[in-house]
């Protein structure tokens, strides 16, 4: 008799803002088939930018994990996966913005993204708990495994060409990792005052608006 959880209850309370982000037109359009190629590119160069911020973010998260708590569960050694795959994925984005013609150094974040890493950068202060970043670690990860995994289900369109990003975030072992990142947010909140608790509820929504409007960036081309 497993008993439900925080992140259950939020998911499920939160359920219309949380498809909003899994489901957004721009992943239906690459999931129809239908995708501009010029929107798919605006979103492969800003991604490249979100995800260069995020990995000071992760650093500043696997810092709280290892300062903050007693820890006997290995929140760090799950931590530090994520930011050894951070690695790889700089390098295959690079190797994916030569294959589209993307010029990296070129590319200025967009509005959307701004504030995206400016988020990022206000949770990396040492006054913001483990807890409240863990969650959002969490939500992030998980919103690009369900939009993409949604992407590779099998009555999907996706271009063929489009494939291997879809399988990047979409693939089963993203989907564990994502997992685990979910048990452990579970267990610190478990324990967490309301305080805290409450924080990090404020913080999951804002993950989800952050991710919405880089989706619309990303559809919205420019
Ligand atoms: C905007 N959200 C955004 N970019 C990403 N690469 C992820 C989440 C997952 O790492």
């Amino acid at each position: 008799q497993a008993k439900i959880t925080v992140t259950e209850t939020w998911l499920r309370k939160h359920r219309h803002l949380y498809d909003g982000a899994t489901r957004h037109p721009f992943i239906r359009s690459i999931r129809d088939g239908n995708i501009d190629i010029s929107a798919f590119k605006t979103w492969l160069g800003q991604d490249y930018i979100f995800v260069r911020a995020f990995v000071p973010f992760v650093a500043s998260v696997l810092t709280k994990a290892y300062k903050g708590s007693d820890d006997g569960n290995g929140d760090v050694e799950v931590i530090l996966g994520g930011v050894a795959a951070l690695h790889d994925e700089i390098s295959w984005f690079k190797k994916e913005a030569f294959k589209w013609g993307v010029q990296l150094s070129s590319i200025a974040p967009q509005k959307a993204n701004q504030e995206y890493c400016r988020f990022l950068e206000s949770l990396i202060s040492p006054e913001v708990e483990y807890t409240v970043t863990a969650v959002a670690f969490w939500a992030i990860e998980t919103i690009y495994q369900e939009s993409f995994a949604h992407c590779l289900e099998d009555d999907s369109k996706t271009p063929p060409e489009l494939k291997e990003t879809c399988q990047r975030w979409g693939n089963e072992s993203f989907g564990e990792y994502c997992n685990s990142l979910r048990n452990i947010v579970d267990r610190q909140l478990e324990k967490a005052s309301d305080d805290v608790i409450t924080k990090a509820e404020a913080t999951l929504l804002r993950v989800l608006e952050h991710e919405v409007d880089f989706w619309n960036m990303s559809h919205r081309r420019t």
